[in-house]
């Protein structure tokens, strides 16, 4: 019984910090998304801005944009995800276009997720209808 009275202890506080592991692959804002363009949009003009967000943190949910789709028609800001016109569009030579977006990640490994842009012809207008596809 002394004994059990005797008995010293001392404390320490543990703090543990988790770190954030790459687990979330972005996400494109909106899964479906119909935008309009005129034929005769000036070089610069902005088509659509594809915006994606990812459930991590720092690096991991750091975004770059960049256009899969092999065209001089258009172009994307890598950070912004914003599509412009690049060249100028002729619907009698090209009445659609098929754009991929994708949005990858600063992690290691990295995450992406592409996005699809479909065209649909449309009088003096073309037309885009678009999807996500993981
Ligand atoms: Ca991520
Ligand atoms: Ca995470």
């Amino acid at each position: 019984m002394a004994d059990a009275l005797e008995r010293k202890f001392t404390t320490c506080t543990v703090h543990v910090v988790i770190d954030d592991v790459n687990d979330h692959a972005p996400v494109f804002e909106r899964a479906y998304r119909r935008v309009q363009l005129a034929e005769d949009s000036s070089i610069g003009h902005e088509l659509v801005r594809m915006t994606a967000t990812d459930d991590d943190d720092g690096d991991n949910a750091l975004i770059s944009y960049m256009l899969l789709s092999r065209t001089s028609l258009f172009t994307i800001d890598r950070h912004t995800g914003t599509v412009r016109v690049a060249a100028p569009l002729d619907r009698e030579t090209t009445a659609a276009h098929t754009l991929q977006v994708m949005a990858i990640d600063h992690g290691t490994p990295a995450k992406r997720c592409v996005h699809a842009v479909h065209s649909v012809p449309h009088e003096h207008n073309v037309q885009f209808n678009e999807y996500t596809t993981h």
